[in-house]
């Protein structure tokens, strides 16, 4: 049995190795990145099992994503690699830890080739959770069909889905689609984790508890609006904040959201209460901006429990 089944795309990423705009960059450093293997990594990390289910390129930069993420123990065995698409890759130009921007060169890469076809029924059915994303459906109309498809599945099992909107606007022909899209995901989610903004964006509502009322279409659903360093707002049976934890230095705020989501999805496996998983997950994200890359700050078990340790005796 896998504890969380994901399904997106992963790129190579090259950040700069100086703090300039992308044309006077003179020397990049090559990593990963990609939210969905983000998380899946993360929560290998803290001792789950983790599966990410996606296409690769039958290149170079292929080769390196999957010898990544299977060497940090996530299982690639939904992973393939192709022969008539490459990787995707992108560049990360950060001009400060407050202005980061990001350049695709993902159009018609070897994920964006994704089918219904290529989500096993049996793949999903094993797992304890689902978690999905809404870069996925951005991604093309198969890659779209697939995410449904996943959706179709886990419902058909009874395993819960874990939704994190995740909206890029760069990656969407038509607001009005990733609307919809959005939404009808959101319906079919236990638990929605979303961005203050990209509650605003789905609902139109401006306040966190009007937007949170607005995306909750069933009783038994929890929903998580993200309100950067302050914590996270729940709206699940009753409504509560969830304080943030404070970082003295932001370096890279880019994977926040992948780490919060590693929280919460933990906190929910090990059987804990969601406000919980929200402190798990705001602990996360504080640890992935003190430093640069996506994946680099998440904890291992250890490691985060010796961080939350430290932040409720501090001095000690
Ligand atoms: O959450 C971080 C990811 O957004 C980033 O690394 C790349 O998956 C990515 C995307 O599509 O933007």
């Amino acid at each position: 049995q896998i504890d969380v089944v994901t399904m997106g795309e992963t790129m190579v990423l090259f950040t700069g190795n100086e703090s300039l705009p992308i044309p006077y960059v003179h020397q990049f450093k090559k990593q990963i990145g990609g939210a969905e293997s983000n998380v899946a990594i993360g929560l290998a990390r803290l001792g789950y099992k983790s599966g990410w289910m996606s296409k690769l390129g039958d290149d170079p930069f292929g080769t390196y994503i999957h010898h990544f993420i299977r060497g940090e123990g996530v299982d690639t065995t939904q992973v393939q690699l192709i022969d008539y698409a490459p990787t995707g890759i992108f560049f990360k130009e950060s001009l400060s830890p407050e202005d980061v921007r990001v350049h695709y060169y993902r159009y018609q890469s070897a994920a964006s080739t994704l089918t219904k076809e290529d989500v096993k029924e049996e793949y999903i059915k094993q797992a304890r959770v689902l978690h999905l994303t809404g870069i996925t459906p951005a991604l093309s109309s198969t890659c779209k069909e697939a995410v449904f498809q996943a959706i179709s599945y886990a419902q058909k099992h009874s395993v819960p889905i874990i939704f994190d909107p995740n909206i890029r606007y760069k990656l969407w022909n038509n607001l009005d689609d990733a609307k919809k899209t959005l939404l009808e995901m959101a319906t079919h989610s236990d638990i929605i984790l979303a961005g203050e903004d990209e509650g605003e964006f789905l609902t139109g509502e401006k306040d966190v508890h009007s937007m949170a009322k607005a995306l909750k279409t069933a009783d038994s659903q929890h929903i998580i609006v993200k309100q950067g360093k302050s914590g996270a707002y729940i709206l699940s049976n009753e409504e509560m904040f969830v304080e943030g934890f404070p970082v003295d230095q932001v370096v890279d705020p880019v994977g926040a959201g992948d780490g919060f989501a590693v929280g919460v999805i933990s906190a929910y496996l090990d059987g804990q209460t969601i406000p919980y998983g929200v402190k798990r997950g705001n602990a996360i994200g504080s640890l992935v901006v003190k430093v640069n890359g996506d994946i680099e700050g998440l904890p291992t078990k250890r490691s985060l429990e010796q961080y939350l340790s430290n932040q409720s005796n501090p001095g000690q």
